[in-house]
């Protein structure tokens, strides 16, 4: 299928999440919510049996495309995210990406030893088509409704997969090789993070209208290992993305999970806005450095699995804590579980709205 490429500079008509990453005053805070499409919706999980697995999900242009606005059309949300996986990239690698029913990915060909990660090369762009595919039949089928966020994991994070093998844990391979060996552990990052660039800036020529940097497991690393291992890393793609004529522009957030003790130095990467997790004190990170990127966050995914007075109840402290001045993205801390009745979903959405216009 060949799709006509997207008019970067036409502005979504509801693009009011496009200017509160600029720090722009809007007349409502945005809200998008992390895994928006996924298990706790039943019409996604009808798709995905007909997709029959996860991967022929992300892989299918249509199916990925109908999954992505699935959330859009039950809950008046201000952005779509790409519907995809961070690990397409080792899986572009070669590495052998499988989801595991109720176990979640696993590798078959790990990188666990110097000759796997001497032997390992950036992954051909074409061998991720379908992502980009994706995105431009999503951007196309959203119609100029609200932007498209594209997506990438971090290289530190990837790399906890590509070495571990598999999610779920500790991490305790990665985090050994990080002491034993950093040589190894910085190669495979260089690899990941030129392979990460050329992703982003690719997902962003398709017509992504922002972009967001996944580095979930950084929270991990101690102080120092933070920034030698992950967030040097993500500086270079935002400078890498920066560098091309269609990413000089593009909004990009930065989402450390467990990062709140390092914000300091993260709102100093060049990203255009922080993710935060439940951890962080809205309140004093808005006070702190709202004035130099926006702030994007920080409900618990677990006041879904409560009642709709406890969503209610949750929100509005997020918004209490946010405050007035632009720049505040409402989302949750992480991703939402896949036992969240969708009902409570329709509340949180009703309960932002309420507070905000
Ligand atoms: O069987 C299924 O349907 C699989 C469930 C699922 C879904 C819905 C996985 C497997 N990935 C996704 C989609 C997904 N993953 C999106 C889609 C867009 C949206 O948000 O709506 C995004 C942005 C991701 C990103 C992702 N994948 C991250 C970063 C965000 C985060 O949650 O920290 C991570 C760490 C992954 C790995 C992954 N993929 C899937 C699972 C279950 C996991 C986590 C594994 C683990 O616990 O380590």
């Amino acid at each position: 299928m060949t799709i006509t490429p997207p008019d970067l500079r036409r502005t979504p008509d509801n693009d009011c999440f496009l200017r509160a990453l600029r720090r722009e005053p809007t007349e409502r805070t945005p809200i998008w919510l992390m895994r928006q499409a996924g298990r706790y919706l039943p019409e996604y999980n009808a798709v995905r049996a007909r997709a029959g697995s996860f991967m022929g999900l992300c892989t299918n242009t249509d199916l990925a495309t109908e999954v992505t606005l699935q959330p859009l059309r039950r809950y008046d949300l201000d952005a779509a995210i790409l519907f995809s996986d961070i690990l397409t990239i080792p899986d572009a690698m070669g590495l052998g990406l499988r989801f595991v029913e109720g176990e979640g990915p696993q590798f078959e060909r790990p990188v666990q030893d110097e000759a796997a990660i001497q032997a390992l090369v950036a992954p051909d762009m074409n061998r991720l088509r379908y992502v980009f595919d994706a995105v431009a039949s999503i951007k196309r089928a959203l119609d100029n409704r609200v932007p498209l966020i594209g997506f990438s994991g971090s290289p530190f994070t990837l790399a906890c997969y590509m070495i571990e093998g598999a999610g779920g844990g500790e991490f305790m391979r990665m985090r050994q090789m990080l002491y034993a060996r950093p040589d190894l552990v910085h190669r495979l990052l260089s690899i990941t993070q030129g392979a990460v660039s050329d992703y982003l800036v690719a997902q962003r020529e398709h017509g992504a209208d922002a972009l967001m940097i996944f580095d979930s497991w950084g929270g991990l690393l101690s102080a120092d290992g933070y920034e030698e291992f992950s967030l040097a890393y993500m500086r270079s793609i935002i400078a890498a993305v920066r560098a091309t004529p269609s990413g000089r522009d593009v909004p990009v957030i930065v989402f450390t999970k467990g990062g709140g003790q390092w914000l300091e130095r993260i709102t100093e990467c060049g990203c255009d806005a922080v993710g935060l997790d439940w951890t962080s004190d809205l309140r004093d990170v808005r006070s702190r450095f709202g004035s130099r990127v926006a702030c994007q966050g920080n409900l618990d995914p677990a006041v879904l699995l409560s009642s709709e007075a406890g969503v209610r109840k949750g929100v509005h402290a997020v918004m209490r804590a946010a405050g007035e001045s632009p720049g505040h993205i409402f989302n949750l801390g992480h991703g939402i579980m896949p036992r969240t009745p969708p009902e409570n979903v329709a509340a949180l959405v009703d309960a932002v709205r309420q507070h905000s216009t």
